[in-house]
């Protein structure tokens, strides 16, 4: 993993539901949008090493994500401190540490019809609208 943004989204549409985002090595955002670019983010959690926001996205539509930063609609986690938080953050693997990870990241999100019902493992998701869910790819059974 490299000095590099996670998803930069230059043109166009795009939604983003129930990922995991995370900025390479120091220097590098979660996302990044050019002006002009359409973004919906939803049930998302996204950091970053550095000390600028892990996000740059002027028309962004974010709700129910866990950030860092602070975004009303969504769960501000504070400065993620070290890469901890993660099994294995140098490695790419950004499943959840469960003895680490901030405990708000577990009901930012908030399961709505047409989201996934599993997680990147296979963990079941809520499956009942408006019920509060683990934010990002990973959720801890
Ligand atoms: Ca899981």
């Amino acid at each position: 993993m490299t000095d590099v943004d996670a998803v930069s989204v230059v043109d166009g549409e795009v939604s983003i539901v129930y990922s995991t985002l995370a900025g390479g090595a120091a220097a590098s955002a979660a996302l990044v949008c050019a002006d002009g670019s359409g973004v919906n983010l939803r049930n998302s959690l996204l950091v970053s090493r550095q000390p600028e926001d892990e996000m740059s996205c002027p028309n962004v539509t974010a709700t129910d994500n866990a950030l860092e930063m602070i975004i009303p609609g969504n769960t501000s986690l504070g400065e993620m401190p070290d890469t901890s938080w993660f099994a294995g953050y140098a490695q790419a693997d950004f499943h959840l540490n469960p003895a680490m990870y901030p405990p708000s990241i577990e009901t930012a999100a908030s399961w709505m019809s047409g989201d996934p019902g599993n997680d990147i493992d296979g963990h079941s998701r809520p499956g009942n609208d408006g019920t509060p869910d683990f934010a990002g790819a990973d959720l801890v059974p």
